[in-house]
This record gives C-alpha cells, sequence and structure tokens, in this order.
C-alpha cells in the first residue's frame, strides 16, 4: 500500500511540473525581445524600475511581466536591470549592457516564408489546381491563405506585386453557389476585394477565388481546374510548438534542456 502512495505522489508532482512548466512557456511565449547590443537605459521619468538581476534573461522576464513596460537594459557588470515605459527611451553607450524592446511580433518564419505580423506565408512558385494548392499547404502544416483585413491584403498584394504572378487564395463556393466562404475555417468571407463585376460564376464553373493580374490582384472566381501558384498561411512558430516537436521526435530526456536555449537564441 506504502509504495502505491509513494508512486500516485511521483506521478502527482510530475503532472503538476508539467502543467507549471508549460503554463510558465505560455507565459513567455507572448514576449519576444529585440536586443540591441552596448547601450543601457539613462533613467528618466519613464523609468518604471531600476532593480538588480541575476542575468539579462531575468531582467528579459521582469519586463514581460510587466504590461506596461516597453523597454529593459540590463547590465553586465553592475547587474541592474531597468524597465522603462517608453519604447524610445533615453539611452546611452557602455560596452557592458544590452537593451531589449518587448515586441508583440512573435518568432520567425522558417525559410522560405514571409512574416507579417504574426503569420508566415509561403508563395508558390509551382502551379497547380486549387485543390492540390490546398492539399500542399495543408501538408506544410498551414492552410491556402485567407484574407481578413486591408493590412493583410496590402501585404499580399505587395508581395504578389514583385512575383508579378496570379495567386489562389482559400476562397470558394463550391458548396453552395454564390456562399463565398473561407475553406479552412469555413467562415463567411466578409472582407473582399473583389473586381467590380466578380464573381460572375461565369459558364457556371467558376467556383475558386483567384487574386489575379488580369485585374491588377484585385478578387476574381475561377474555375478550380485552372492551374496557378498560391499561398500558404501559418501562425509563426511559438515556443510551445518547438517543444512539442522535440518531444514528438523523441528527444524526450533532453527536452527540458533545449528550452533554456530556445528562450535565450531569442532574448539573450
Ligand atoms: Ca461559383
Ligand atoms: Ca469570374
Amino acid at each position: 500500500m506504502k509504495s502505491w502512495k509513494i508512486i500516485l505522489s511521483i506521478v502527482r508532482s510530475v503532472v503538476l511540473f508539467l502543467f507549471m512548466f508549460e503554463f510558465c512557456l505560455a507565459k513567455l511565449n507572448i514576449c519576444n525581445l529585440i536586443k540591441t547590443n552596448d547601450r543601457k537605459i539613462t533613467p528618466s521619468s519613464s523609468t518604471l524600475k531600476i532593480e538588480t538581476a541575476p542575468s539579462s534573461m531575468a531582467c528579459s522576464i521582469m519586463c514581460c511581466n510587466l504590461e506596461s513596460c516597453c523597454y529593459a537594459s540590463y547590465d553586465n557588470k553592475t547587474r541592474q536591470c531597468i524597465l522603462d515605459e517608453s519604447c524610445c527611451p533615453q539611452s546611452e553607450l557602455t560596452g557592458d549592457a544590452l537593451m531589449m524592446k518587448k515586441s508583440t511580433g512573435s518568432l520567425q518564419c522558417q525559410n522560405g516564408w514571409l512574416k507579417n505580423e504574426n503569420n508566415c506565408y509561403f508563395f508558390s512558385n509551382d502551379v497547380m489546381n486549387w485543390n492540390d494548392a490546398k492539399s500542399v499547404c495543408e501538408s506544410y502544416g498551414s492552410m491556402l491563405v485567407e484574407v481578413l483585413s486591408s493590412f493583410e491584403l496590402d501585404f499580399l498584394k505587395a508581395t504578389a506585386t514583385v512575383y508579378d504572378s496570379s495567386f489562389w487564395l482559400g476562397g470558394t463556393d463550391i458548396e453552395k453557389e454564390g456562399d463565398w466562404i473561407w475553406s479552412t475555417s469555413q467562415t463567411d468571407i466578409t472582407f473582399n476585394d473583389w473586381h467590380v463585376g466578380q464573381p460572375d460564376n461565369w459558364n457556371d464553373q467558376e467556383h475558386c477565388l483567384l487574386m489575379t493580374l488580369e485585374f491588377n490582384l484585385e478578387w476574381a472566381d475561377r474555375s478550380c481546374t485552372d492551374i496557378n501558384r498560391f499561398i500558404c498561411e501559418k501562425s509563426v512558430v511559438l515556443l510551445l510548438d518547438v517543444l512539442r516537436k522535440i518531444k514528438m521526435t523523441g528527444t524526450r530526456l533532453k527536452w527540458w534542456l533545449y528550452v533554456p536555449v530556445v528562450i535565450r537564441n531569442h532574448i539573450d
């Protein structure tokens, strides 16, 4: 009986540890800090706190945990951590310090993907029909792009202009004629950039959404079997995703060792 109790208490501790661990990481996830070497904040009226911290990482975390903090600086010699609410604080040159700006933007996109806000976008070189394009995006752990704002649209158009190509987007009315939805999220297309006179369901056979060069990159409905380039979209990789990947690839014994490295890569 006693050994059962011991096992139960060990299991409980492990579960609690894992829960706390993920919770703490989730908190860190939302705070990415961009560093500037050889400078420190000059204390001023916008300074929130001046504290002693054991490391620049600890100083970064203090800034992450303080909502009004925009910039932190850490002096390796004096161990002084200065938190400032200004996103453009007064600063001075000093060889032993570094400054860290809090960014709501998160980590980076993988090679070949472009970052805009908190999403990564892949503009294909290959051409294929709409269904194949959707499958390829899914095989990348992403979706055929869904355009939700003018900010996102401007980014997509600007990039498509550089590539000088038409691109499939993730919209379709294949399920019900005239009911345009984003195929992955199954949500109605409310924000749109249809060219005048589109969608026209020409020949009763146009059910897929193309950002087309023909209309200066405005939208048109086209036959889903047409062959075009396409754009995939996914959220930036967050630390938890990295963690899950490490766990899944079976390096279980070492994954907790990776964590400080992953965090350090981004803030130290
Ligand atoms: Ca249609
Ligand atoms: Ca059309």
